[in-house]
């Protein structure tokens, strides 16, 4: 999906306390590291003897566990997988180099109550915690229960997250294929009179169909004026002639996730909506023909303006026009008006710039691709002319 506002809200909270750079430089090679590797390096660095990880896709990148509910204490030598019964299986499974804690069975029958456990036993004085995850519940819990001192992080494993494996690339590469696919096949189902909601379930379905994970992801199918919302919920409304309709969706492949978008008319195109959708194709082409490792966030920014600079449209582009993708559908970099991203070789991030008129309707166009070292590679095979269906 589009857009995240918390994403773009401020520069500040895309700030990293891990830098993935400078433990590069002092540490060599970190391609060839491991994400609990690279975690152990930085909290010997911030003198930490603990980290606390447990936003879903960090523990996933930190263990490789696909399930769900678990979380995981890496002290500096020891790692512990925690987490209820209904996964303890799965977790010997994937993760069979970590210690698997069922919290049920800890004294206080509380994942608070499982980590105290370590924490002591393991003499834990310094413990780092992701502080966009844990809840104001969880600190509390965490406070009463826990002898060490817990030690705010933001971003740490996040950085780590930002270039992206071969194989990562792969299962990206498969998730967008398969959005591709259902796109062409959606088409065929774009008429007056289906509503929205239906056109946003058959699309769902056929991404399954063609073989992505079952887990549900949220899509944007919107029509006629209201693809002016960034991000609209579909709903009963009907397609009627002459509207534009906005796909704004993507899939999960073996958890990696795709995000695209397109717009189309249903039946012939206005002049206006001509002109619209062909700025905001630019836009979107222009943006990704700026794209090199070492450009920045705001670089991408200017670049996507240029195709409306001086038309009466400016006023309705929106700052944000692209983010990450991997584990999770925003992640780093995020790219749009003053960010401070600089672009590395192997990210993999969506540009999506838009025209949003309200009263009337929008257009956005969204791609994802690598970054490489000659530029943006496109993984969306869906064509960005105009289709009149
Ligand atoms: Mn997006």
């Amino acid at each position: 999906m589009a857009l995240c506002a918390y994403a773009y809200m401020t520069d500040e909270k895309i700030m990293i306390d891990g830098c993935s750079d400078r433990i590069c430089s002092e540490h060599g090679k970190e391609k060839d590291m491991t994400g609990i590797e690279r975690l152990r390096i930085y909290m010997e660095e911030k003198g930490l003897d603990g980290f606390y990880v447990a936003g879903p896709a960090n523990v996933r990148c930190i263990s490789g566990y696909t399930g769900e509910d678990s979380w995981l204490l890496i002290g500096r030598k020891n790692q512990y997988f925690i987490t209820d019964p209904r996964y303890t299986e799965q977790a010997s499974m994937e993760c069979p180099e970590y210690t698997v804690i069922d919290w049920r069975a800890s004294k206080g029958r509380s994942v608070g109550s499982a980590l105290a456990g370590v924490v002591e036993q393991d003499g834990i004085g310094t413990m780092g915690f992701e502080e966009d995850v844990l809840t104001y519940q969880g600190w509390k819990d965490m406070q009463e229960m826990l002898s060490a001192e817990l030690v705010p992080t933001h971003g740490v494993i996040e950085a780590f997250r930002e270039v992206k494996t071969p194989e990562e690339i792969k299962k990206l590469q498969i998730a967008c294929d398969i959005a591709s696919r259902a796109f062409e096949k959606i088409l065929g189902d774009i008429r007056v009179g289906v509503t929205e909601k239906e056109l946003a379930a058959k699309l769902a379905w056929y991404m399954v169909a063609e073989g992505a994970d079952t887990k549900p992801y949220g899509g944007i199918l919107i029509s006629g004026a209201r693809t002016s919302l960034l991000h609209g919920i579909p709903g009963k409304k009907a397609i009627e002639y002459g509207d534009f309709v906005l796909l704004d969706y993507g899939c999960q492949y073996d958890g990696y996730l795709s995000d695209m978008t397109r717009t189309v008319v249903v039946g012939r195109a206005d002049a206006k909506q001509r002109e619209v959708y062909e700025l905001c194709r630019r836009m979107t082409e222009e943006t990704e023909d700026a794209i090199l490792p070492g450009v920045t966030g705001a670089e991408c920014y200017e670049a996507s303006l240029k195709a409306i600079e001086g038309t009466e449209y400016f006023p309705y582009h929106y700052g944000g026009i692209g983010h990450g993708v991997g584990l999770f559908v925003h992640e780093l970099p995020f790219i749009g008006k003053n960010s401070t991203a600089v672009l590395k070789e192997n990210s993999v991030m969506t540009v999506e710039p838009g025209i949003y008129i309200p009263g009337w309707g929008g257009v956005r166009i969204e791609d994802q691709g690598i970054v490489t070292a000659e530029g943006y590679q496109n993984l969306i095979s869906a064509t960005r002319e105009l289709i009149e269906l």
